[in-house]
């Protein structure tokens, strides 16, 4: 039986969650955002702003002067994510493979007729909740998303495997996900302007202008895309363990904990991340490696949060008694904040972000001991880190990183790739 995936999107989503609360405002220019006289953007806007040229993330103060007479709205996140749930509550109802990338984003995949589907979820979500979902039916995840943005607002188109390549042929580059506008204006200046030449462009020429993407940007721009639905993009984490010279216990290896979460959350900060899932890494004296993980309900990336998970975990997980020789703590499951329709879902973030920046600013100008967690678990400190055992190794618990101190690098967190080395769950 033919499988098809499904790309359901809903419209103007923010926007249309408040015209369809507020029956007054349906039909009219709504910009979601805040204030139009504040420094803020544009969440998103209905289809009724974007006539004026109106566009999510664009200034606020931009967008009046487009659309002077639009209805300015702040953004209500918890409501939106409470709508997001009923929708990919229905999602679920029609495909056990649902695989949600944003916040009224999903893929779906079913067996069967795909058109059937997508019409029986767009009807469902309609009559169900109020809202208009665009999906996109494909052979794949590429074709069903590049379907759905075709399709907007308020359709449904479906591209069979037969006519995908024709289907994409005539399509300008910048229309394939994943090709950016840099690498658009570089094809475009060899001549390869539409994902026809891009898909008959020679290998050779290719090779010469992507580099080490061309092989896979060709065979996109045929259509090809074997990323499977329901397994997430692989988690990116970055991660902090430092090795003991003495082995401990775990009462005294908090402020060592301490240390590294505010190493970790400074990185994260740094690279505009945070983290949904905080692990806790621990080598006995023996050798033998643990690591145990919590998943958070919200993501996190001040030193304190990070630090109140993974001393959590350890009080959970490793007995009082036994000598450690190494403690490590791993952020993952990490949303960038470039990425508003993953932040989004979790409401009241910003201002824990803007605290620790400020922390980071202080420390930038101060030093890194001028504000801090691990001060407070030395022995010594207010905090409850009076060793138990084996006594406090303070060449371990000094600011300054040891020389058997391993991180992941800045570049692995620039290019998003795995920072560290995976640690394998026990
Ligand atoms: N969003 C945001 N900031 C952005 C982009 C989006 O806060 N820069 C939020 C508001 C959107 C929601 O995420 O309503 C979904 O994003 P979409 O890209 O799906 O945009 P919309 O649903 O608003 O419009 P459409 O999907 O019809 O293009
Ligand atoms: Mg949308």
């Amino acid at each position: 039986m033919q499988r098809w995936v499904l790309h359901c999107d809903l419209d103007a989503f923010f926007a249309a969650v408040e015209q369809r609360d507020r029956p007054e405002l349906r039909g009219r220019p709504v910009i979601v955002g805040g204030d139009p006289g504040s420094r803020g953007v544009v969440a998103t806007c209905s289809y009724e702003a974007r006539a004026f040229g109106v566009r999510s993330a664009m200034p606020l103060a931009q967008a009046r002067r487009l659309c002077p007479h639009a209805v300015f709205l702040p953004v209500r996140r918890e409501r939106y994510a409470e709508v997001s749930r009923q929708v990919m509550a229905i999602l679920a109802r029609e495909s056990p493979v649902v695989e949600p990338v944003s916040i009224d984003e999903a893929y779906l995949e079913v067996a069967g007729d795909g058109v059937a589907a997508a019409r029986r979820l767009r009807e469902a979500v309609r009559r169900e909740v109020g809202l208009a979902m665009t999906v996109g039916v494909g052979p794949n995840r590429l074709v069903a998303k590049m379907a759905c943005q075709m399709a907007k607002p308020d359709g449904l188109l479906a591209v069979p495997p037969e006519g995908v390549q024709a289907w994409l042929a005539p399509q300008p580059v910048e229309a394939l996900p994943g090709l950016g506008p840099a690498t658009a204006q570089r094809l475009r200046r060899a001549g390869i302007a539409t994902l026809g030449q891009l898909a008959a462009a020679d290998p050779l020429v290719l090779q010469r202008l992507l580099k080490g993407r061309a092989a896979e940007l060709q065979a996109r721009a045929r259509g090809w895309d074997p990323r499977p639905v329901g397994v997430p993009a692989p988690t990116r984490s970055l991660s902090e363990e430092r090795t003991f010279g003495r082995d401990r216990q775990p009462a005294a290896v908090l402020p060592v904990l301490a240390e590294l979460c505010e190493e970790l959350g400074t990185r994260l900060r740094q690279h505009g991340y945070r983290a949904t899932q905080v692990t806790l890494k621990v080598r006995y004296a023996d050798f033998t490696t643990i690591t145990r993980s919590r998943a958070l309900p919200r993501p996190i990336c001040a030193d304190g949060e990070l630090f109140a998970v993974a001393r959590e975990l350890l009080a959970r997980h490793v007995p009082a008694d036994r000598w450690l020789r190494l403690v490590g703590v791993a952020a993952a499951g990490l949303v960038h904040r470039d990425d508003p329709q993953q932040l989004s879902l979790w409401p009241g973030d910003t201002r824990s972000l803007r605290l620790a920046e400020a922390v980071d600013r202080v420390r930038r100008r101060f030093g890194r001991r001028a504000l801090g967690l691990a001060a407070r678990w030395l022995p010594g400190g207010e905090g409850e880190a009076a060793p138990r055992g084996g006594g406090p190794d303070r060449t371990a618990g000094r600011a300054t990183p040891t020389a058997d101190r391993r991180r992941a690098g800045p570049a692995a967190a620039g290019a998003g790739a795995g920072g560290g080395r995976p640690w394998t769950r026990s």
